[in-house]
């Protein structure tokens, strides 16, 4: 569906409050020489255009072809750029009568105002910079938001509080893009020992950006569910774990070390939340076998796309000697568990279980349940909710990875100042900057009228 340009230049009217009958309701009109307009159909006319921005004119709303007076109204005033959309605009305080409000507007229609479309004065404000994007956006979501906490996150946005974290970040993106140019420019007069490039802050930003990311799927959590891959040596129990958490005998378990060649999936709830579980093979890095080494590879394809990793062990030094285990120690995702504590001395060091007696199995839920809200839904003081900021964001943090590794690989600087300035772009994106009409007819179209 084609949708409506916004019209520009004009003077537009809405209804801001809902139409029903209520003790006030609220006209907004904005445009440049909407007061002079208005003033025709104002029983004060020189009072209202000599009014200050920021004050409330008394007097009535009049037909001047019949001289009836239609409604006694408070009209606020604010002028150009002090207002909502950087317009003159005038807020008509009427009765919230249906009939009155409907001749109001009869009359402001054949006065020539044009009546606004979903979200034109918020579509008005950003591109009279009066706010930028992420701030526009929030509006709407403080309308919508359908929780206490979805509100209180909306109006961090509205104050500015992404806004400002963004600049922030577009700032000491710029400043390291300048001294990328500077090194570019003066590549011959060896300049470059006074002037070192280094990931320090990008990697400071990646981290900020993937909390911010992980807020959109908090929201989204217990709608889309998580996906947790098991992993550790054969034999470890892996997939007894596996079918545990499935209540079902889906994978094969057995006594022979490597049954679990390739990976089994199944679907579970943990805590109300949808889980996508996998069971995968042991990996043996020094094997040959031609079976095993695919599984190795699919292994880590799957390693990537999991929410929570579940290294299961029996034995500690297979781990410690094996690359690929002591790699994901780090991995914040880990959740590292001791199997068959019904026989073996466990090592306090880690969550002990017991499969076979399901001893340490409550604990293992928990660790999952508290793992996944900590990743996911974050408690700091900013969240995002709308989509395209989400992905947005999303690719932001993999240009800034991709920036990192360069760095840190010392790869050719050129390369790396026009990574870093797509960084800089995909910000300007999210905060509107570039004012693409298509983008800010789309996403204002599904705003309030009046908004
Ligand atoms: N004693 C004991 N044995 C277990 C436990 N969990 C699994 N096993 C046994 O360990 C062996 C390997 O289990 P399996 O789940 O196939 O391990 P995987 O290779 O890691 O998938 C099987 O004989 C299981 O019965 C447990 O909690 N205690
Ligand atoms: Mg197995």
């Amino acid at each position: 569906m084609k949708i409506n340009q916004y019209s520009q230049g004009t003077c537009i009217y809405a209804l801001a409050t809902g139409y029903t009958p209520s003790a006030l309701a609220i006209i907004r009109i904005s445009g440049d020489n909407c007061i002079e307009k208005f003033s025709n159909l104002f029983s004060r006319p020189k009072a209202l255009k000599k009014a200050k921005g920021n004050t409330i004119v008394y007097g009535y709303v009049i037909n001047p072809k019949t001289k009836e007076n239609i409604d006694q109204i408070l009209v606020s005033v604010f002028r150009n750029p002090k207002s909502f959309t950087g317009e003159d605009v005038l807020e008509l305080n009427c009765h919230g009568s249906l009939e009155g409000l409907k001749k109001i507007m009869l009359l402001l229609e054949e006065s020539d105002f044009i009546k606004a479309k979903p979200g034109e004065f918020t579509f008005r404000a950003v591109l009279n910079n009066k706010m930028d994007l992420t701030q526009a956006q929030a509006i709407q979501e403080i309308v919508d938001s359908k929780s206490n906490k979805a509100h209180s996150y909306a109006m961090k946005r509205l104050q500015g509080d992404l806004k400002d974290k963004l600049e922030n970040y577009e700032k000491q993106i710029l400043e390291l893009y300048a001294k990328l140019s500077l090194l570019l420019d003066y590549a011959e007069d060896d300049i470059e020992d006074d002037i070192e490039i280094k990931s320090d802050t990008l990697q400071k930003i990646s981290k900020e950006v993937s909390v911010l990311i992980s807020t959109y799927t908090g929201n989204k959590l217990y709608a889309n569910g998580a996906t947790i891959t098991l992993i550790g040596p054969t034999n470890a129990g892996k997939s007894s774990l596996f079918n545990l958490m499935l209540l079902k005998e889906r994978s094969i378990v057995s006594h022979i070390a490597g049954t679990t060649r390739d990976y089994v999936e199944g679907n579970t709830y943990i805590k109300g939340i949808p889980i996508h579980l996998v069971d995968t093979a042991g990996l043996n890095e020094k094997t040959d076998d031609i079976v095993e080494i695919e599984g190795i590879k699919r292994t880590k394809l799957l390693i990537n796309n999991s929410d929570i990793l579940i290294l299961v062990y029996e034995d500690y030094d297979k781990i410690k000697n094996n690359n690929f285990y002591s790699s994901l120690l780090n991995d914040d995702r880990l959740i590292i568990v001791q199997n068959k504590s019904d026989k073996i001395k466990t090592n306090k060091k880690h969550l002990s279980l017991s499969v076979h007696t399901r001893n340490g199995y409550d604990k293992l839920l928990n660790k999952i349940e508290s793992k996944l809200i900590v990743n996911k839904i974050d408690n700091s003081s900013l969240a995002i909710e709308d989509e395209r900021q989400y992905n947005n964001l999303i690719k932001f943090k993999d240009i800034l990875d991709l920036v990192i590794n360069s760095i840190n690989n010392n790869s050719p600087l050129d390369l790396i100042a026009s990574d870093l300035y797509e960084g800089y772009e995909l910000i300007q994106e999210i905060l509107g900057k570039y004012k693409d009409m298509d983008v800010l007819t789309e996403m204002f179209s599904k705003f309030c009228v009046g908004k």
